[in-house]
């Protein structure tokens, strides 16, 4: 019998269970020798299952990823206009441009980037990027013919200097329920500009996905929603070598950074004066569970038989993930916010499944009783 010294307390997220053969080399498709158009090089796709990344600098036509430039500036533009109706705001900052808009709006409403990331309308243009064939033929070199878009994609508003944008290391399967930790789930980040050290780009911990195991990660980093991994129980869980593993990926405009959902992974803070735009879309064969805690249902996009079939946008873009997380978390007699519109808080299910160690003004709306994995 254990003693009390040795128990040890668990928590939903934390699993012994471990899928190496879901994620590195075993799980690639085999290539076939004639490509489809903007299909990679097999070593390309070897290195995504024996690294857990993969960078390409060039893929998108201009105009495909112009065409992202000119959505955001809408959806930009009626940020401003509803926060400027809802006096919010006294000025539209009109007179500044995509990348830097939403760094004047933030400063007279603190928090307004975190509305448009919590938008969840797909625009037409992030609709075509994340259908785009060539991309889905690469996508099939990964998880084959069978293809269905994951109900978690951000578009990503990294306005200079801001904590809520600074994504600390995680695995993304530690924001997800424990079906997904036998799923290989591919991510294309694509940024909006050219992406380095200095305006926030990704960093990768190399070769974190071979245990085929999600580490331990806590809850909540610092003012924000996210989760985090510490670099010492990525080492001790992952077999990370901090000082050799960590991979800068910085990705110039019309690149994207391909990532398996085991591998760790943190942007760095933006200490330039531009907006770091991205956006990060996801995939999974259609015959498995998305471990989106039945929120929100994946987007089927292209099946063996069918490879062009239509895809059904409205239906994924009728349900809102972030209204349907924080309606699952929030407590059942927290006053409601004065204007649901203006509310920048972030709330959702990944925050019951880890230790909390630190509440901020996310996590206080959330019931005593989503946090009990301890009365279990
Ligand atoms: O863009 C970022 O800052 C973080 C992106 C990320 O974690 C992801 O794409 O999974
Ligand atoms: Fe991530």
């Amino acid at each position: 019998m254990a003693t009390d010294m040795e128990k040890t307390t668990s928590y939903p997220g934390a699993v012994e269970e471990t899928y190496p053969e879901v994620f590195n080399i075993k799980a690639m498709p085999a290539q076939s020798l004639e490509k489809k158009p903007g299909q990679l090089p097999e070593d390309m796709i070897k290195q995504y299952f024996e690294e857990g990344y993969v960078i390409v600098d060039s893929f998108f036509k201009k105009e495909e990823l112009d065409a992202c430039r000119e959505a955001i500036e809408v959806l930009v533009d009626d940020l401003a206009n509803m926060l400027f109706t809802g006096k919010k705001i006294k000025n539209l900052y009109k007179e500044y441009g995509l990348f830097e808009r939403l760094t004047h709006i933030e400063k007279e409403f603190p928090g307004a980037n975190i509305l448009l990331h919590k938008q969840g309308k797909l625009s037409q243009a992030f609709r075509d990027l994340w259908s785009n064939p060539r991309l889905l033929n690469v996508v099939e070199q990964l998880i084959g013919p069978d293809i269905m878009g994951h109900p978690v994609w951000n578009l990503r508003t990294k306005t200079p200097q801001n904590e809520a944008t600074t994504v600390p290391w995680h695995q993304d399967c530690a924001y997800l329920d424990s079906r997904s930790y036998n799923v290989l789930q591919p991510t294309a980040w694509i940024p909006l500009l050219d992406a380095n050290e200095k305006n926030g780009c990704m960093q990768v911990a190399k070769r974190g996905h071979l245990k085929g195991k999600v580490a331990t990660h806590q809850c909540c980093w610092g003012g924000t929603w996210y989760v985090q991994l510490e670099e010492d129980e990525m080492a001790k869980t992952l077999d990370v070598d901090v000082k050799k593993d960590i991979q800068l990926c910085p990705i110039p405009y019309g690149g994207m950074l391909l990532i398996n959902n085991l591998i760790p992974h943190r942007s760095l803070a933006n200490v330039s004066d531009q907006i770091r735009w991205s956006l990060d879309l996801r995939w999974q064969r259609p015959d498995h569970s998305v471990g989106f805690y039945e929120l929100k249902d994946g987007i089927l996009m292209r099946t063996k038989e069918n490879p062009d079939m239509k895809v059904d946008w409205d239906a994924f873009d009728s349900v809102d993930r972030h209204t349907a997380a924080t309606s699952e978390m929030q407590k059942d007699n927290f006053p409601e916010a004065d204007d649901p519109k203006f509310d920048t808080t972030i709330q959702g299910p990944w925050m019951r499944r880890w230790e909390m160690v630190h509440m901020n003004r996310h996590t206080d709306v959330l019931s005593d009783d989503k946090l009990s994995w301890h009365k279990n």
